[in-house]
């Protein structure tokens, strides 16, 4: 029984938060969560983030004491050995090791769709669209049956490929089916994921809307076909 209350300092289309929101509902553990404008950070944000990014998960012990963390895995993984419900990693030093491997290339994975996304010209587009593409084929190559990242039990992994693939699904438009073609082991993982319970509730039923108007924002070339 934790006797703690947490607040998740969060943005609502940031991917990095909804890592940690997944392992809390993954882990049925009641929190708080604060949006926090980016473009317009407070004081008191700034004053609690060295790195003035969200997330943060604020920590409040009963006697008073408060702790904030920083940077979304470190989160992650405090709250995965801090709460109770399922571990989100393999208890086995080896795969727990290529589980801490692949979120790393889960990072920059993300990097590399978040560039296509947000791509401003044609060039740029279809040079993050091939490289994204290729991490995409390299987890074919090593994904299983499913329906998960490691079988039939979800993990770190799924919660952090999870915010990726949302974006796509937010999309309608021509060049994305062309990314996601001929990969059926990553297409069946994106589809088990957006149905997952936590994964659905890391985020507020405007993010398509949301998402979508921060594209036009951006003027990238994506949103012209929308
Ligand atoms: N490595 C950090 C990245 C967090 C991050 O980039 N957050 C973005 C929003 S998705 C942010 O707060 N950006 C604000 C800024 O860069 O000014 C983590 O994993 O927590």
């Amino acid at each position: 029984m934790t006797m703690h209350s947490l607040t998740l300092i969060s943005h609502p289309l940031c991917p990095f938060v909804q890592r940690a929101a997944i392992v809390l509902l993954e882990k049925q553990v009641a929190f708080e969560r604060i949006n926090v404008d980016l473009n317009a950070k407070p004081a008191w944000f700034l004053a609690l983030s060295p790195t003035a990014k969200v997330p943060l998960l604020q920590i409040r012990q009963p006697d008073g004491e408060e702790e904030i963390l920083f940077e979304s895995m470190a989160i992650c993984e405090y709250l995965d050995e801090t709460q109770p419900g399922p571990h989100l990693y393999p208890a086995n030093p080896v795969a727990h090791a290529k589980h801490r491997a692949w979120i790393e290339f889960g990072s920059a994975t993300l990097g590399e769709a978040w560039g296509y996304l947000n791509a401003k010209n044609h060039a740029s587009a279809e040079a993050k669209a091939t490289s994204f593409k290729e991490r995409l084929v390299q987890l074919e190559n090593v994904l299983g049956h499913g329906p998960y990242f490691d079988g039939e039990i979800f993990g770190m992994v799924d919660a952090v490929f999870a915010p990726i693939f949302r974006y796509f699904d937010a999309l309608e438009t021509d060049g994305v089916p062309l990314i996601f073609a001929d990969i059926p082991k990553v297409n069946a993982w994106r589809r088990n994921l957006q149905g997952r319970a936590s994964v659905i509730g890391a985020v507020s039923v405007d993010y398509q809307a949301l998402f979508l108007a921060h594209l036009r924002r951006q003027k990238a070339v994506l949103a012209e076909k929308m």
